[in-house]
């Protein structure tokens, strides 16, 4: 039985992972970091009996050390991550330890203590900022220029991978995954809020629907389908990095369309623009090239923008109907 650790089990891919390596017949072990709210540690994953969870923070070295050795783990997720790009602004040196140095930790923790675990780090296309190819795609010779503190630190944790990997010739990689959602998905990232919100309207709960940039644009996918591109990406016969996206991309505003569409409301009735929700700086758009991935390891997704959203809206729809 292989055994798999994943940091930040009680993420949205953290959870998905985990169902999806238990059903491959994956021994599954966790990391929780501590919440103050004890019902919120591990919500995504309280179904999951067979899950072995422990209290880890990825910026505490004497919790991740013991993990790393106790588990002997053969492939290692580190979803572990401050994954707001926004609050980056305003925690930009906690957002830089956690994503971007501890990362250093882990890399040598288990270069000590665990030498036979590969490693999976997640890598963000935030890393690309506003670089886009002449074609209009982002893949791994874009250049990286980061444009949030989130970015800047993802994009540290990339190069350290990388370097670990060539130095010491292990089996470490980078995903670079574009935006992925899913019912699962904190609620103030703009899928979830306006999803939520849209439904809250409709239920006649709320009025309006406040938002910031409406015409950045993202490459939208389901974490469910990005998660198995994470397995993948360890299964191939050599170490590298990949990028994992859908190929399309949509603004903000057609988000908002297409879910009030859905609801049988006009988006422009009910959405207006707070300037708090404004970054600093802002990544305007977003579409990955995931050609490599499709062909080589023959990834591919089982879910498009549309039915990503409807699956979306169903389940706000069940759980503020109750
Ligand atoms: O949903 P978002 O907050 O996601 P963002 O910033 O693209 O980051 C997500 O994707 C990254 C991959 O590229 C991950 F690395 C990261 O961890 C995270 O999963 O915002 C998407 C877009 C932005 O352009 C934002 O400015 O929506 C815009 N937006 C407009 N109004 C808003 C809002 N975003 C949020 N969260 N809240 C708003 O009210």
């Amino acid at each position: 039985m292989k055994k798999a650790l994943i940091l930040g089990i009680n993420g949205q891919d953290g959870s998905y992972l985990s169902e999806y390596l238990l059903k491959l017949g994956y021994e599954v072990y966790g990391s929780l970091r501590r919440h103050s709210v004890a019902e919120n540690q591990n919500s995504r994953i309280l179904d999951l009996d067979d899950v072995k969870a422990y209290y880890c923070d990825i910026n505490d070295q004497i919790s991740l050390f013991d993990l790393i050795k106790n588990v002997q783990a053969d492939e290692i997720y580190n979803l572990a991550a401050m994954s707001h790009v926004r609050i980056s602004f305003d925690i930009p040196d906690y957002t830089l330890q956690t994503n971007g140095a501890a990362v250093l930790n882990l890399l040598e923790a288990a270069k000590k203590y665990s030498p036979h675990s590969k490693i999976y780090q997640a890598s963000s296309s935030e890393m690309f900022g506003n670089s886009v190819d002449k074609d209009g795609y982002q893949r791994l010779t874009t250049p990286m220029i980061p444009a949030s503190p989130y970015g800047c630190a993802k994009v540290l944790a990339y190069n350290l991978v990388k370097h670990y990997r060539t130095a010491y010739k292990k089996f470490y990689c980078n995903g670079i995954l574009f935006n992925h959602e899913s019912p699962r998905r904190g609620s103030n990232f703009v899928t979830s809020k306006v999803v939520k919100t849209a439904v809250e309207i409709k239920l006649g709960l709320k009025k309006k629907l406040e938002l910031g940039n409406l015409d950045s644009s993202r490459d939208w996918g389901h974490s469910k389908d990005y998660v198995k591109a994470m397995h993948l990406i360890m299964q191939h016969k050599e170490a590298r990095d990949w990028t994992v996206a859908t190929g399309e991309t949509r603004s903000v505003r057609q988000l908002c369309e297409l879910t009030f569409k859905i609801l049988g409301l006009n988006y422009e009735d009910f959405v207006v623009q707070n300037n708090i929700y404004l970054r600093p700086d802002e990544i305007k758009y977003l579409k990955g090239d995931s050609t490599e991935i499709r062909e080589i390891l023959k990834w591919k997704p089982e879910y498009n923008f549309e039915k990503l959203i409807n699956e979306m809206v169903e389940f706000w729809l069940s759980k503020l109907r109750q």
